[in-house]
């Protein structure tokens, strides 16, 4: 089963921002395929199950920006 989910992430302002955002949501365990929208400023990615949104929380902190409400 394949589970999209998306979100808000604020402060990014270019390429390495999304290339950060990608690589955090990335190493998730069971996440398979992610897009991160600077325009946007919208994170979208697929897993094999519900990601919480503590977790996907703490990934974005980690790469240094914030989940919008
Ligand atoms: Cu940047």
């Amino acid at each position: 089963m394949s589970v999209t989910q998306k979100f808000t992430v604020s402060g990014m302002t270019c390429g390495h921002c999304v290339q950060s955002v990608t690589e955090e949501i990335s190493s998730i365990a069971g996440v398979t395929h992610v897009t991160v929208s600077l325009e946007k400023g919208e994170l979208a990615f697929d897993s094999d199950h519900e990601i919480s949104r503590e977790e996907v929380a703490a990934a974005v902190t980690e790469a240094g920006y914030t989940l919008a409400e």
